[in-house]
């Protein structure tokens, strides 16, 4: 498999999925500004959304959204726990994480990523990310993984997004169960790895 990222970006949580479900994937880094690709691929032809990240699997389909990725991933190598089973409530609990973090957190980060927004605007977007902040930290402030005892696809999700909170200019200091949640997976071999196949660690 390719996996198509940018440092940092939201690719992360499919890589950080990747590296711990122990399937191997060629990273091939994207400049979002001009979407080009370090492979020389035509990265528009290949994911017409222009946006990372896009894993190609190895008899050459290209899949893409962060959620759908992580859902592949996991199913490839089920005995890694990223998912639990489909069908189960379990399961659904965790898309219903996963869901939240796609929608009310990676997405709730767009007005700050943008260097044109209005201050009113930024300040809208940190008050709906401050409440969508608060739920996470309900979650994280007595529990290790937010959807079950051990670490999942929500959580490199989850970690993914969350790390770009104080870069643009949130402190995670409100919010003790969320940093602690950084810490504990940012410590993980797998999330260790990926950090540093990024260039970030
Ligand atoms: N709905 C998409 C969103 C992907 C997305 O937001 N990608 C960002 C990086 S985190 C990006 O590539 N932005 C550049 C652009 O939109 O042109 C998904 O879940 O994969």
């Amino acid at each position: 498999m390719k996996l198509y990222h940018a440092p940092g970006a939201c690719s992360l949580a499919v890589h950080i999925a990747l590296r711990e479900a122990g399937l191997p994937a060629t990273l091939v880094k994207v400049d979002l500004a001009t979407r080009t690709a370090d492979d020389g691929q035509d990265y528009p032809a290949l994911n017409p959304k222009g946006y990372v990240p896009t894993l190609v699997l190895d008899d050459g389909t290209a899949l893409t959204e962060v959620s759908a990725l992580l859902q592949y991933v996991a199913d490839r190598n089920p005995a890694a726990g990223l998912l639990p089973p489909a069908g189960t409530l379990e399961r659904y609990r965790a898309l219903e994480w996963i869901g939240f973090i796609a929608t009310e957190i990676h997405k709730g980060f767009s007005p700050l990523w943008n260097p044109a927004a209005h201050e009113t605007v930024r300040q809208a977007a940190i008050g709906t990310l401050t409440r969508r902040f608060e739920v996470l930290e309900h979650r994280l402030a007595g529990n290790a993984y937010l959807a079950g005892p051990s670490f999942g696809a929500a959580d490199a999700y989850a970690f993914t997004v969350m790390r770009w909170a104080a870069p643009l200019g949130m402190d995670t200091a409100p919010w003790p169960g969320i940093r602690a949640f950084l810490d504990r997976v940012a410590a993980r071999p797998a999330v260790r790895q990926a950090l540093a196949a990024e260039g970030l660690a």
